[in-house]
């Protein structure tokens, strides 16, 4: 057998994921902890991290990086209370940088922690009843489920099976509570168990999505574990099990890939948790511990073949899947504005660009949150596309949020483009460690251009849909968009067209390691041909195959 990777030895020597993590929040003499907690904290949800737009400004002044902490949530589902709101608000404004940032899986991040608050941060979000157990390292990290569950009488049974699948995947280690929340210490690390995990965890992330058909916002194809919910005469019957999917690569290694999830087939409601049980150990017991890279369930499944996974899996959970049922996506949207939920509740969905809740000069977002949680009587819900649902809101209420909603500016869905609207870009600069490019703050300006083009040549409004990444890691799932630009360099990406617009088939490069000159130019002559040679209802990314500016392996 092949070497295990460095990480498997620190999580297998960590005493369930407690390391010297108190030691490194105790040292007076640096900002950062130390490099095995680095890895350790994650599973805890939160990254060490340095602010990158001063980085060579603080080495040149010989003083070590500007270390600061990220926290995440875990959030099944992504939904809070008007009440938790207004807590995370404050620790935003208290602990953190001022922002509140809604991720491209339904959670919050908090950017900007320091080493000696830490601890407090953790304590407040407890405090607001959430936690950030398993919202990052080598577990099941937060489930999502289709936003808008009060849609149809189907949403909130599947958000349910969300968080009660959220429940049963979480470590089971008394460390979170040991190092946060000053816990009671457990009398032997060494007698504690982890029924699922055992002593050393996944090989790598693992993440898991739960969808209502039509709307694929989770993007459920982009996830190790999926789930469809099948609705037969408005009844939910079951779900169809996705297996493999994952966005991850690394520029110039062939080895590594994304990859759309594989349907499996059908299971019943209650065999949810043993199907999920059955793919989280198959893949712990298989995954490849030795390259962090080929780590994922994706690869597993790639190089054993599907055939081989379904029948460990069978094995495991003690029952053959039914086969596959029908299911159609139409999109991966969100639909802004307010909607009727079943129930006759409304929900007013709002573009919430690139998920960060800030007061910037597009307007005071935060602070209009906050006023909203203030009076707000329903739920919030966080949307796999960033934005923001206000969700559960009387009929007789709406007038009185509307006006708050163009009060603080929140009203861009009234505004924006499609382009703008269901556009996605991951954090990157300055706080990812691995952005090579910059996303969230070249996301207006991307928008702006790429619309300007659409305008150009007579195709103003017309509907797109647009990611960017800071490196290929692909955060905001951008190989499933179908025009993408993934950093590769200060100012330069990799550009890629062809996904299909409902999630569910993987676009290609078209140009390699462009500037913003040959972008503005590569997209203005592949929308003059759009312009001129699509057919009826045919949208760009079917077109860039169809037309050849993508490979000809489209699936
Ligand atoms: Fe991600 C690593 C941000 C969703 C694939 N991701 C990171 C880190 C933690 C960088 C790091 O390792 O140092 C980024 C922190 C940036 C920062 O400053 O906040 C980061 N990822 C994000 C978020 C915040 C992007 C966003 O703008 O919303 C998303 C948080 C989701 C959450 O709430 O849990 C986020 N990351 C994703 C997704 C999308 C998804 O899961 O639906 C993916 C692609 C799906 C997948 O996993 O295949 C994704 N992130 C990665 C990868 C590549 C994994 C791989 O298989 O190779 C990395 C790098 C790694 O793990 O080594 C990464
Ligand atoms: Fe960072 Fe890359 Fe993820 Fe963007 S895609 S947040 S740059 S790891």
């Amino acid at each position: 057998m092949s070497e295990q990777s460095p990480v498997e030895r620190i999580k297998r020597n960590s005493r369930h994921l407690r390391g010297t993590l108190v030691e490194s929040l105790q040292d007076p003499l640096t900002g950062a902890i130390r490099e095995d907690d680095t890895v350790l904290i994650k599973f805890h949800g939160s990254y060490q991290q340095d602010d990158r737009d001063i980085r060579d400004e603080r080495r040149r002044q010989k003083l070590e990086p500007a270390y600061s902490f990220m926290l995440r949530t875990r959030l099944p589902g992504g939904v809070c209370t008007p009440a938790q709101w207004l807590q995370l608000d404050e620790i935003a404004r208290r602990y953190a940088n001022g922002t509140l940032r809604i991720t491209t899986r339904q959670a919050f991040q908090f950017h900007g922690v320091i080493k000696t608050e830490l601890k407090a941060t953790m304590q407040a979000i407890n405090a607001a009843l959430m936690d950030t157990i398993a919202a990052c390292g080598d577990v099941n990290r937060n489930v999502m489920a289709s936003a808008n569950p009060v849609e149809t009488s189907v949403h909130p049974v599947v958000h349910d099976w969300a968080k009660k699948l959220s429940e049963h995947l979480l470590p089971q280690t008394n460390a979170y509570h040991e190092i946060w929340l000053d816990g009671e210490k457990v009398v032997s690390t060494e007698a504690e168990v982890e029924p699922l995990y055992g002593a050393t965890y996944l090989p790598r992330k693992f993440k898991a999505a739960i969808v209502v058909p039509p709307v694929n916002d989770v993007d459920v194809f982009a996830h190790d574990l999926g789930f469809i919910a099948i609705i037969e005469n408005g009844e939910l019957q079951g779900f169809n099990l996705t297996v493999g999917g994952g966005m991850g690569a690394t520029h110039n290694d062939a080895e590594t890939h994304p990859r759309v999830a594989d349907v499996a087939g059908f299971l019943k409601p209650e065999q949810l948790l043993a199907v999920a049980e059955a793919v989280l150990t198959t893949q712990r017991d298989f995954g490849n511990r030795a390259v962090r890279k080929r780590a994922r369930l994706k690869y597993t499944i790639e190089d054993r073949g599907l055939e081989w996974f379904v029948a460990e899996i069978t094995r495991r959970q003690g029952f053959a899947l039914e086969p596959a049922r029908p299911y159609k996506f139409e999109t991966t949207g969100d639909r802004f504005g307010w909607t009727e939920g079943c129930d006759g509740r409304w929900h007013l969905t709002l573009r919430i660009e690139a998920g960060r809740v800030a007061d910037t000069a597009k307007g005071p977002w935060l602070t209009g949150l906050r006023e909203i949680a203030r009076v707000h009587r329903g739920d919030f819900r966080l949307t796999p596309n960033q934005n923001l649902t206000i969700a559960n809101v009387d009929a007789n209420a709406r007038a009185f949020i509307d006006a708050l909603v163009v009060r603080y500016g929140l009203d861009r869905h009234a505004r924006a483009t499609p382009v703008a609207l269901n556009a996605l870009a991951c954090v990157a600069l300055p706080t990812c460690a691995l952005a090579m490019a910059e996303a969230e703050r070249y996301l207006p300006r991307l928008a702006q251009l790429v619309d300007e083009r659409l305008a150009a040549n007579g195709l103003a409004g017309a509907p797109l849909v647009l990611r960017i990444t800071g490196c290929p890691n692909g955060c905001a799932r951008p190989y499933l968009a179908e025009v993408a630009l993934v950093g590769k360099a200060p100012g330069r990406y990799n550009l890629f067209y062809g996904g299909d617009g409902k999630g569910q088939r993987l676009n290609a490069l078209h140009l390699e390691n462009v500037d913003e000159p040959t972008l503005v130019a590569a997209l203005d002559a592949a929308f003059r041909r759009y312009a001129g040679e699509r057919l009826e209802g045919e949208g760009f990314g079917d077109f860039a195959w169809r037309a050849g500016l993508v490979g000809a392996q489209a699936a």
